[in-house]
C-alpha cells in the first residue's frame, strides 16, 4: 500500500490524479471541484435555524460549529450544496438557500468579463491597470500642458509594458492630503484622458470620488470610473455612471482619507469588508448600474492597519466569493514596507509578489505603478495552474 497526501488548495491535484487513472477531462474536473473544501460563516440566525443546522450537520457529515446567533459550516462543496436547494434542505433553513445558492453559483462560474463603456474587457487573463497620477507631487515640473504631456508619455510606456487599462487620478487620497476642488481636478485629468483616448491607447479609467469630475472624464472618453469612496463621498456619482453606461470600480474604505485611520477597527477584517462591499454594490445596482459593470476592490491601505491588510490579502477569497470581479491596489503601499523594510520608492518587487499572491486567491485586476514587473510575476503565478 502507498498513501500520498494530495495538494488541496486548488482542484488541480485531484483532477490530475483522476485524469492519470483514465477519467475523462470533464467528469474529472467536476469531481475535483465538488470535493474542494468549502467553509461558510452564517450570521444573524435564529435559535431554530441554528438547531436545524446542527441536526443537518450530524446527518450529512459536514462539520458545524455554532455559537449565539451564528454557525460555521465546513465540508466539501458537493456535500454542502443541497442546503442551497429548497427541495433538499430542511424547511427551517429556507432562508439560507438563496444566499448559499449565490455563493455556490459565483464559485462555479466566476465572471469572465467586465462590461465597460463600448464593450467588454476579458478577465480570462489578469488585467493590469497602470497608474497615472496627475497630482502636483507626481508631476511637479511646470504648467498644465507640460503635466498632461508628461502623463501621456508615461502612459504610453505603461501600455508598452503590458497594461490593458490606464487609471488617471487628479486627487491624492493619502491621509492628510489637501482636498482638490472639482474644477482643479477636472483641469488635471481631462486633458490627459482626451489625449489618451485620441491616441487610441486602450481603455481609460478616472480615479475620482466626485460626480462632476466623473461626468467631465466620461465626456472626454473615459470608459470606467474608479471610486475609492465606494459611492460614499458623492451621492450623485452613481447616476453619472448609470447614465453613461461605463464600468465602475467600487473600493472599500471607511470615512475619508483624513478620518480613515481611526476607523480601522474590525473583529475579523475580511468578512466585514466583504459585507460592507456587498452593501455598496447593492446600492450601485439599485441606482441602475448593471451588475456586469461592477468590479469590487477591498481597498488595501484604506482604513486598515498593516496587520489587517495582510489578513485581508490572505483571505481575499472571501471578497472574490461575492461574485464580482476583484481588483486590488497593492502598489507601493505602506504595509508592504512593514514586511520588507523597504521605503516607498523600493517597493515594486514586493508589489509584484503581493499581486501574484492576490492572483492565486482570485483577484483579476491589479492596479500598479510598475507594470513590467507585475506582468512578469502574474505570468509566473498563472503558469502554475496553466503552463504555457
Ligand atoms: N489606491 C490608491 C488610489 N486609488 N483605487 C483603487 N481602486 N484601489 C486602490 O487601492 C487605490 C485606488 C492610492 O494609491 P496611489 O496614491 O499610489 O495612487
Amino acid at each position: 500500500m502507498r498513501v500520498t497526501a494530495l495538494a488541496a488548495h486548488t482542484p488541480e491535484a485531484v483532477r490530475a490524479a483522476l485524469a492519470a487513472r483514465g477519467w475523462e477531462a470533464q467528469p474529472a474536473w467536476f469531481a475535483a471541484v465538488g470535493i474542494q473544501p468549502f467553509v461558510v460563516l452564517i450570521e444573524a440566525i435564529s435559535e431554530a435555524e441554528r438547531e436545524a443546522l446542527v441536526h443537518w450537520g450530524t446527518k450529512s457529515g459536514a462539520d458545524v460549529l455554532t455559537g449565539d446567533g451564528w454557525a460555521l459550516v465546513a465540508g466539501t462543496a458537493s456535500r454542502i450544496a443541497p442546503l442551497a436547494r429548497y427541495d433538499r434542505a430542511p424547511a427551517e433553513l429556507s432562508r439560507l438557500a438563496p444566499e448559499l445558492g449565490k455563493l455556490l453559483a459565483a464559485r462555479a462560474d466566476p465572471p469572465r468579463s467586465w462590461a465597460i463603456r463600448g464593450g467588454e474587457l476579458s478577465l480570462e487573463k489578469p488585467v493590469i491597470i497602470g497608474i497615472v497620477n496627475v497630482t502636483p507631487d507626481s508631476f511637479s515640473d511646470g504648467g498644465r500642458l507640460a503635466s498632461a504631456d508628461a502623463a501621456i508619455e508615461h502612459a504610453s510606456r505603461l501600455i508598452a509594458d503590458g497594461c490593458r487599462l490606464l487609471d488617471i487620478g487628479g486627487e491624492s487620497t493619502r491621509p492628510g492630503a489637501t482636498p482638490v476642488p472639482a474644477d482643479e481636478e477636472i483641469a488635471r485629468v481631462v486633458p490627459v484622458i482626451s489625449g489618451l483616448v485620441k491616441r487610441g491607447f486602450g481603455a481609460v479609467s478616472v480615479d475620482t470620488r466626485k460626480a462632476e469630475v466623473a461626468r467631465a472624464a466620461v465626456d472626454a472618453g473615459a470608459a470606467i470610473v474608479n471610486d475609492v469612496s465606494g459611492l460614499h463621498f458623492d451621492p450623485a456619482l452613481a447616476a453619472v455612471v448609470a447614465r453613461a453606461e461605463v464600468g465602475l470600480i467600487l473600493m472599500h474604505m471607511r470615512g475619508t482619507p483624513d478620518t480613515m485611520d481611526d476607523l480601522a477597527k474590525y473583529a475579523h477584517v475580511a468578512p466585514e469588508v466583504a459585507a460592507e462591499l456587498a452593501t455598496t454594490a447593492d446600492k450601485a445596482e439599485r441606482a441602475g448600474i448593471a451588475r456586469e459593470r461592477i468590479v469590487v476592490d477591498p481597498g488595501f491601505g484604506f482604513a486598515k492597519t498593516a496587520a489587517q491588510n495582510f489578513r485581508l490579502l490572505d483571505e481575499l477569497a472571501t471578497i472574490v466569493a461575492l461574485g464580482y470581479p476583484v481588483a486590488v491596489g497593492l502598489s507601493r503601499k505602506r504595509f508592504l514596507g512593514a514586511a520588507t523594510g523597504r521605503p516607498v520608492e523600493e517597493r515594486d518587487r514586493a508589489t509584484a509578489v503581493a499581486c501574484a499572491l492576490a492572483a492565486e486567491r482570485g483577484a483579476r485586476l491589479f492596479r500598479v505603478h510598475d507594470v513590467a514587473l507585475t506582468r512578469e510575476a502574474l505570468a509566473l503565478a498563472g503558469a502554475t495552474t496553466n503552463p504555457p
